[in-house]
């Protein structure tokens, strides 16, 4: 019940209406600027400079500012992009590791304004700037301390370098809202041409006090990000996974950029940490930062970016998804594709919040001004919390008046008091008895809990253990819908097939026959063996909506069973998994078949490896009955093997083979010929 009196009776009785003052900070308490920052949840990053161009991750700080050149460069794509995929910021590299610089400085000759890019005349941070505030985005300005190309690194004089160029940034372009330094830094480097290797002292070289009251000075209202903050942390990883456990507090004194166990020691925070440093989960839409053709192909799924959500936007942490930028200057089409998708699947599974829809209550509330209610009016501002003294412990309970469904719990804690909980669990009424749903530990700016489908019309939210009492700014149940994505299929090299479900509570139909499946087909429910080859085509079907994904077809050649290879390691060719390699010894590999199979071809699935190596541009492929004399049936080019990895498939004219030899006649880079995967075609 809302305990809202009418105006009138407000004037007589309004010393019972008089809102109590607000409970007392749990200490650390977020900036300002990260109270603002906080909101964010979302946002991008965008890698391009040198790197795109020459093709690496890390370069050497040798490269010539005449290699940097896009052809179709648009900042106002990536702006676009970014809008339409609900980030609100995006941060831009203006400086890697490789020194070159992407906006005319007066400092360095390594830069845009020695490239062919706009004739020299280019500013690409400018460009970027206003293409952001063209699409409303906040602008971060990511700026790599460590410089491969800078003579004086690893000296007194490049602090004066670095500090000259960050005041050109922060003064020149407008607000930046956030500022990023990398951790990484010191090693091997060109250096002016010294070409050797400069380590400095992580703590004190760089002088970091001096180096933030610069930024403070320039822009005070920018989030400084570090490994360690001082205003923004970095997760501890590059896959874009928060922790379970995900404290905004920090024991930041203990913590310098670079620090090699920052990783498993500090990254989740720590409870009583004593400054309040939220955690930034980083991670690329693709294996590398940078953009490289070859990983074309790899543009994280659906599924995976689905994870990367929840487990860093729904574990206390902000999320900053990067786009390694083309050389053509623009975001490719795989990766706007895939960010799209996931944008649209983040709005569906948040689509309608049930929780507003219930009638709420609380085992105790502060009284007026704090009551159970303000948690589902949308308002983070608004909260509810207990009397002071009154402990860790209290709950809130939801009566939707009518068995709903739903499989999502949102929490958000008013961070501005403090984080607090530390422990909570979700309960549904059955009978007239609690029943455990779902657990969590840490809340934090917010807090998503994901669980297979529960159906009740009552359900109880404890808050079981904290650091004070709770305070809580929001609360939302939702219903996700499943993703329809047709199962993945594996294959062993036994021919046990296996069907694998994108989501819980679907089922999994397919057919063997080259019909269109449908859920009167098979219904898979356990692996199945195949010993011929197959047209598989498979879909899930969620029968709570009746609805199902778009059909999935797998051509599966005869199953490699009998199959045996003399050569080291080469089982890993026939092992049905494509991250498993074998190298050869001398640039072939000769397969026993166990029997003599009529073949009208092969496939070869080239090394999946992140650095791959040995990839294979010309082969030569030979049958033979009885390993001794061969009969060559094919030879030719994988042309764009090295650019896009993708399993070939080579025809030729029916034969006999009992046994088969692929030759590598050429390697990409000449070194021995490598293959994550052998087969043939029958069919
Ligand atoms: C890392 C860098 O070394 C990578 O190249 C990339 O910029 C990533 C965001 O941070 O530490």
């Amino acid at each position: 019940m809302k305990r809202y009196a009418w105006p009138l009776l407000a004037l007589g009785l309004s010393y019972c209406q008089e809102k109590a003052p607000a409970p007392e900070p749990i200490l650390p308490v977020p900036h300002e600027r990260q109270v603002a920052w906080q909101e964010l949840e979302f946002y991008g990053f965008v890698h391009f400079n040198m790197n795109t161009f020459s093709d690496r991750e890390w370069g050497f700080g040798d490269e010539k500012p005449e290699q940097f050149n896009p052809t179709e460069l648009d900042a106002r794509q990536w702006a676009r992009i970014a809008k339409e995929a609900g980030m609100k910021q995006l941060i831009i590299t203006a400086k890697h590791h490789d020194g070159f610089v992407l906006w005319p400085s007066e400092y360095t000759e390594h830069s845009v304004k020695n490239s062919p890019w706009r004739d020299g005349k280019g500013d690409l941070v400018k460009e970027f700037v206003d293409a952001c505030r063209e699409y409303g985005l906040k602008v971060g300005i990511y700026y790599s301390p460590w410089d491969r190309n800078h003579p004086d690194y690893g000296k007194p004089e490049y602090r004066t370098y670095m500090k000259n160029q960050l005041t050109e940034l922060l003064t020149n372009y407008g607000e930046i809202s956030e500022v990023w330094f990398d951790g990484a830094n010191g090693g091997d480097g060109w250096y002016g041409g010294a070409n050797e290797s400069r380590k400095v002292d992580k703590k004190s070289y760089y002088q970091w006090p001096s180096v933030i009251e610069l930024v403070r000075e320039l822009q005070p209202t920018a989030m400084i990000f570090g490994d360690g903050g001082p205003d923004v942390r970095w997760i501890g990883n590059e896959h874009g996974f928060a922790y379970e456990t995900t404290w905004s507090n920090l024991e930041r004194d203990s913590i310098y950029a670079g620090m090699p166990e920052y990783s498993q020691k500090w990254a989740p925070g720590q409870e009583n940490g004593n400054y309040w440093v939220p955690g930034e989960a980083d991670v690329s839409i693709r294996p590398g930062w940078y953009y490289h053709k070859y990983e074309d192909h790899m543009v994280k799924s659906l599924p995976d970016l689905m994870e990367i959500f929840y487990k860093s936007i729904g574990q206390n942490s902000s999320l900053l998804i990067n786009f390694p930028v083309d050389t053509r200057g623009l975001i490719h089409e795989n990766d706007e594709a895939a960010i799209l998708k996931m944008a649209a699947k983040v709005k569906e599974d948040f689509a309608n919040n049930l929780a507003p829809q219930a009638s709420i209550s609380a085992s105790a509330d502060r009284g007026y001004g704090y009551e159970a209610e303000l948690t589902t009016d949308g308002d983070y501002e608004t909260y509810w919390t207990l009397e002071d003294g009154a402990g860790a412990k209290a709950s809130l309970e939801l009566d939707f008046g009518k068995e709903t469904s739903f499989n999502r719990l949102l929490l958000q804690e008013y961070t501005t008091l403090g984080q607090r909980v530390k422990a909570f669990s979700l309960e549904k009424e059955v009978n007239g008895a609690w029943e455990k749903i779902a657990e969590g530990t840490t809340v934090g700016y917010k807090r998503i809990l994901r669980f297979p489908d529960v159906t009740a019309e009552k359900i109880r939210i404890n808050f079981e253990d904290g650091k004070g009492i709770p305070v809580i700014s929001e609360l939302g149940v939702y219903y996700a819908p499943k993703l329809l994505l047709a199962p993945d299929v594996k294959r062993d090299k036994s021919g046990l097939l296996t069907l694998v479900s994108p989501d819980e509570g679907l089922d999994i139909y397919y057919t063997t026959d080259g019909s269109a499946p449908s859920n009167s087909s098979q219904k898979f429910s356990a692996p199945i063996q195949v010993d011929e080859a197959i047209t598989l085509q498979t879909i899930t079907y969620d029968p709570v909506s009746g609805k199902a994904s778009d059909p999935k077809r797998v051509d599966l050649d005869y199953p490699k069973a009998k199959w045996e290879t003399n050569a080291e390691n080469g089982e890993k060719a026939l092992d049905e998994n494509i991250h498993s390699y074998v190298t050869t010894k001398n640039n072939e590999l000769i397969v026993d078949l166990g029997e003599t199979l009529e073949i009208q071809g092969f496939s070869y699935f080239p090394m999946q490896a992140r650095y791959p190596s040995g990839h294979i541009t010309n082969y030569a492929f030979a049958v033979s009955q009885d390993g001794k004399s061969w009969k060559e049936v094919a030879s030719g080019e994988f042309s764009n093997v090295v650019n896009s990895p993708i399993e070939q498939k080579v025809r030729f004219d029916s034969t006999p083979a009992k046994w088969i030899k692929i030759k590598a006649v050429k390697t990409a880079d000449g070194n021995p010929a490598t293959l994550a995967e052998l087969g043939v075609l029958t069919k």
